[in-house]
């Protein structure tokens, strides 16, 4: 049985305890879900996949697709989805980083029961504000069987002019069931360990830390190898937007172009002023999009590369009309110029969350004494205290990382101002990197705000950002 103690014991933590769904506790009224018939209408069945790159019985999709099929709507739509839950475990959807009505976000035992399996559930939102998202399951570690899939709200006015665009989505690979990180403290020997290369990294023999990543048997681009990558045909004179997602579960990675810089247009969905850069690196749950001019003609990779893992780099294919399909691409050279979140300048007004806070957290993210946990500000979730914060107030979390690896801090229900960019994940560098987000609260109810490594969520680094 795979362990999905995130899920289970989630309850327990919440105010009201074991009642405390989508109730009301706190005397807060949430926002009510948009009302009258949808402007579209989705379906998605979770089950056992069939159509992977690999052959991992363990692999779990929608609609049998690796990624997840592409929803798209446009700004402004109300979106209904019916999830079938054909799993033999419970699951539910996260609509990451769009900030819904708190019973439509998807996180079991906090805003809505799970979907039993045979169930299904109906979720709708509405789609504001446009941009490039993704949707997964919030239960246990199903993320990591390849539960995800690209949701993009399409703006009526983008702030940048470009011809044709693309979604990109990068993903770790597991070719086993994925076990959570505490069983790594008993030598391997717990379920879903069969055939399993390698090994933790790390754990606390020889007084190491735990640094738990699962061994991945690859990353893929929309869903494929390197071996067979996704190629993305392009005409000479376009501008190209790339909408480039990572929805792996703990693989930070760097991408970059052969042949093209990256004009950087929008953070996390949310529009920059346009910004040049060879490269960029992003975390679990991040997201960007990228302006290509296809001015070099030729064949060229997309390559994105693990940061932290020694898996082979993701890869597709830029290939300008005309070009042989069998010509090998050209793999990015070392370009000097990795975006940094510096670099990043909203486009939209920072009022409300510019200025002194009404309230301010200060939260070390650490491992857990035993070993194998992770904690926020010492505490273990869900054995860990809500935040409480109050409708109206503009809220400052600053957050300081003792740990040696980064963590991609993901707060649910809202964006939050990183310096001078909007986004809902900010990876908060390890060995003392430091971040500070600041958001309006402005959308009621009980929020989960986590580290986006699945194995750190899971491992107890989450808290519940709860309105009283
Ligand atoms: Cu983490």
């Amino acid at each position: 049985m795979a362990g999905l103690a995130g899920c289970t014991s989630l309850a327990d933590s919440l105010p009201g305890g074991d009642s405390g769904l989508t109730g009301d506790p706190t005397g807060v009224t949430p926002r009510a879900p948009p009302s009258g018939p949808p402007d579209k209408t989705f379906e998605l069945a979770a089950a056992p996949g069939t159509d992977t790159v690999g052959v991992s019985p363990s692999t779990w999709l929608y609609d049998d697709a690796f990624s997840g099929p592409e929803i798209r709507v446009s700004e402004g739509e109300v979106v209904g989805v019916s999830l079938t839950n054909e799993l033999p475990d419970e699951t539910s959807i996260h609509w990451h980083g769009l900030p819904v009505a708190n019973a439509m976000d998807g996180v079991p035992n906090l805003t809505q029961a799970p979907v039993e399996p045979g169930d299904s559930f109906d979720y709708r939102f509405r789609a504001d504000p446009p941009g490039t998202y993704f949707y997964h399951s919030h239960a246990g570690l199903q993320l990591d069987r390849g539960l995800a899939g690209p949701l993009i709200v399409a703006e009526d006015e983008p702030h940048v002019d470009y011809d044709d665009e693309f979604v990109i989505v990068l993903d770790d690979y597991l070719s086993s069931e994925p076990r959570p990180s505490a069983n790594e403290a008993e030598a391997g020997s717990g379920p879903g360990g069969r055939g399993r290369g390698g090994g933790p990294r790390g754990g606390m023999r020889g007084g190491m830390m735990n640094d738990y990543r699962p061994s991945y048997a690859g990353m893929v681009m929309n869903g494929r190898g390197s071996g067979d990558p996704p190629v993305f045909e392009v005409s000479e004179g376009e501008r190209i937007r790339l909408r480039f997602v990572n929805a792996s579960s703990a693989t930070t990675f760097r991408v970059s172009s052969g042949g093209h810089a990256f004009e950087i247009s929008h953070a996390d969905g949310r529009p920059v002023e346009p910004v040049s850069a060879d490269s960029f690196t992003f975390g679990p749950g991040e997201r960007y999009d990228a302006i290509v001019t296809a001015n070099n003609p030729g064949t060229w990779a997309i390559d994105a590369t693990p940061v932290r893992g020694s898996e082979p780099s993701a890869r597709g294919v830029l290939r300008y009309a005309g070009e042989s399909d069998d010509r090998t691409p050209t793999a990015p050279g070392t370009g000097s110029r990795t975006l940094q979140y510096d670099d990043l300048r909203a486009v939209e007004s920072i009022n409300g969350i510019d200025g002194s806070p009404d309230r301010t957290f200060d939260l070390a993210l650490s491992q857990g004494s035993d070993g194998y946990s992770w904690a926020i500000d010492g505490q273990v979730f869900p054995d860990a205290d809500p935040l409480d914060i109050r409708e109206g107030e503009h809220v400052r979390i600053r957050m300081r990382n003792h740990s040696p690896v980064p963590h991609p801090m993901h707060l649910h229900g809202h964006f939050f101002r990183v310096g001078d960019a909007v986004k809902d994940t900010v990876v908060v560098p390890g060995r003392m990197g430091e971040e500070t987000i600041d958001f309006k609260a402005d959308n009621p109810g009980n929020w989960f705000f986590h580290c986006h490594n699945l194995y750190h969520l899971e491992a107890g680094m989450a808290r519940v950002i709860r309105y009283v």
